[in-house]
């Protein structure tokens, strides 16, 4: 059965450095702002940080490009400001979990910059070279950013893989080199105090032998092709063997690419990998590329409960409903109009922190942060956008329109606009010009109004997070749902031996009237997001209004 850990005790908050908040005035986020907010993200209650990359990059892809792994980002502070942000935390009991890029590098990186110097190079095998067919690519591999996932270098004129911009060629992990280069600097950043990684598309580290072409039915979603090299497990488990044994540390892996069914290979903790992932269905459920599709509520939780039992008895999962990389929570599952932004964001809060998983709250999501209204592509800063606006609307392929109207949805951009602090300019952001512009709406949702609000999103936040902390069941409590086919409410129970919780969440803007199924007798409220009314001990039926959810214990 599942074992006790911390790791499965915390909550994790997700903090995007750039965006964050600048204590320099520069428009940059960086590691001081950080320190500046550590009481801030204390009071909330969460106790592990994770940091989107903060090392030393000429920013491709925001930091997800590195060139010098031991180096901090020079916009983003010093390695004092590390060291510094590291006690301060430790100070607050708090911990400290880091990025790990290391399926690519930034091609500025040292390796790199040798490896493309000549094929006799001593470094020329850190990355995946081949010579192209006929002058073209060696294989139909596209890149996830647009275009061809190889690029002709003109020094040697052979061909070096990237699975994503050309600017983050992707590691040979054949070579026995790039491994013990990899477990050097995770040991450097865990001797630093960090408790652990968040390790960027980590399944995509072993390629597959002879890289054939992508059958036609794979051109569209590569990523299941490139999650299943075959050695992947042996990596994971060296990796586990060399590093993360000799540390008390967590680790979660970007799952992309990997199914529910194969995640327990990854998860099982008598394989020593890794203690978790990220699992892609439920924030991709409407999601075809950058277009955005319908999703309904009992499909979001089929998704829930599958991922539940894809982890088998002692496995562990993630609960998220946003990152750096996805839309706002509130816009993307809930309703972010000014009359059900509050009630649906609160809703999601209780679901996503609720899970028989290790909850990761994106910065900004405990403020019910919305996406932003983007007009044109200019507005635009990721490489993601500018690739495909390229390829498909700048060649007459998809209209301008069409293309907007999806991204200004699905866009990664939306849930990188700053951290909404205060009224003041720019949110409290900077006092500078913000690298991104500011969602226009910080006037009505910041941190310091919904601070002094006892029914703002973020006291809401305080107080599930609170009771999650001091409730072993709704950490460790099986997961059943009671009424699996419902359109509207989502309710399920959390059951450690003869404890037992019921979550009831209305996901529709009308009251209704929730007939509690047979055996299912109320004791007590435990948390409402509604008006509190009291409900009577052993109700058979529950008046829920609008959005509402609440916790009861049974
Ligand atoms: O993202 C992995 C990933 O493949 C997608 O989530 C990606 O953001 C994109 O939507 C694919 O279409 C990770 C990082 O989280 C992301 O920020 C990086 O850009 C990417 O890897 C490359 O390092
Ligand atoms: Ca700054």
């Amino acid at each position: 059965h599942n074992e006790a850990a911390w790791w499965k005790e915390a909550v994790v908050y997700q903090v995007y450095p750039r965006s964050f908040n600048d204590s320099n005035g520069d428009g940059i986020g960086d590691l001081n702002g950080i320190t500046e907010k550590l009481d801030y993200l204390k009071t909330l209650g969460v106790n592990v940080i994770w940091l989107s990359p903060h090392f030393d990059s000429p920013n491709a892809d925001n930091g997800y490009d590195i060139r010098d792994y031991r180096k901090v980002m020079k916009e983003f502070g010093t390695m004092a400001d590390f060291d510094r942000l590291m006690a301060e935390v430790k100070k607050r009991d708090m911990r400290l979990i880091i990025d790990l890029v290391v399926n690519h590098t930034s091609d500025e990186h040292q390796w790199f910059v040798e490896s493309r110097k000549a094929k006799d190079n001593p470094y020329r095998d850190f990355y995946i070279w081949r010579d192209g067919h006929d002058g073209k690519a060696p294989n139909n591999y596209p890149s996830f950013f647009s275009g061809s996932a190889w690029t002709r270098d003109a020094q040697t004129g052979q061909y070096y893989l990237h699975y994503f911009a050309s600017k983050q060629p992707d590691l040979n992990w054949e070579n026995p080199k790039v491994r013990q280069g990899v477990y050097d600097i995770m040991r450097f950043w865990l001797d630093k105090g960090v408790s652990g990684f968040r390790m960027d598309v980590i399944p995509f580290i072993s390629k597959q032998p002879g890289l054939p072409d992508l059958p036609a039915a794979a051109l569209a979603h590569p990523e299941y092709v490139f999650a299943n090299g075959p050695h992947i497990h042996q990596y994971l488990q060296e990796m586990n063997r060399e590093v993360l044994s000799h540390y008390d540390s967590m680790t979660v892996g970007e799952a992309f690419g990997v199914t529910t069914e194969q995640a327990k290979k990854f998860t099982d903790p008598q394989r020593h990998e890794l203690n978790m992932l990220f699992n892609f269905d439920l924030v991709r459920m409407d999601r075809d590329g950058w277009r955005k599709t319908d999703w309904t509520l009992p499909q979001l939780k089929a998704t829930y409960a599958k991922i539940d039992s894809g982890s088998g008895a002692n496995g562990w999962n993630t609960s998220f409903l946003s990152n750096h990389d996805n839309p706002r929570a509130v816009s993307h599952f809930g309703d972010d109009s000014p009359r059900w932004r509050v009630a649906s964001a609160k809703a999601l809060a209780t679901m996503m922190l609720t899970q028989r998983a290790t909850p990761f709250l994106y910065q900004g999501d405990e403020l019910g942060m919305t996406n932003y209204p983007f007009q044109r592509v200019e507005d635009f800063e990721d490489v993601e956008i500018r690739g495909q606006w390229r390829d498909l609307v700048a060649t007459g392929k998809v209209p301008a329109q069409e293309y907007l109207q999806n991204v200004r949805q699905t866009s990664r951009d939306n849930a990188r606009t700053p951290m909404q602090w205060n009224t003041e300019a720019n949110g409290g952001f900077t006092t500078g010009k913000p690298w991104l512009a500011v969602n226009p709406n910080y006037a009505q949702i910041n941190a310091a109004a919904q601070q002094h609000d006892p029914d703002s999103v973020y006291n809401y936040h305080r107080r599930l997070i609170a009771l999650r902390s001091q409730t072993p069941a709704l950490i460790y409590g099986e997961f059943k749902d009671i009424d699996p086919a419902n359109a509207q409410v989502f309710a399920y129970t959390r059951t450690l031996g003869d404890q037992r919780y019921l979550v009831v969440i209305n996901f529709s803007e009308q009251p209704l009237k929730y007939a509690l199924p047979a055996g299912i007798t109320i004791n007590a409220l435990m948390l409402d997001s509604g008006t509190g009314r009291a409900v009577a001990q052993g109700a058979a039926q529950l008046e829920l209004q609008p959005w509402q959810a609440s916790i009861y214990q049974l």
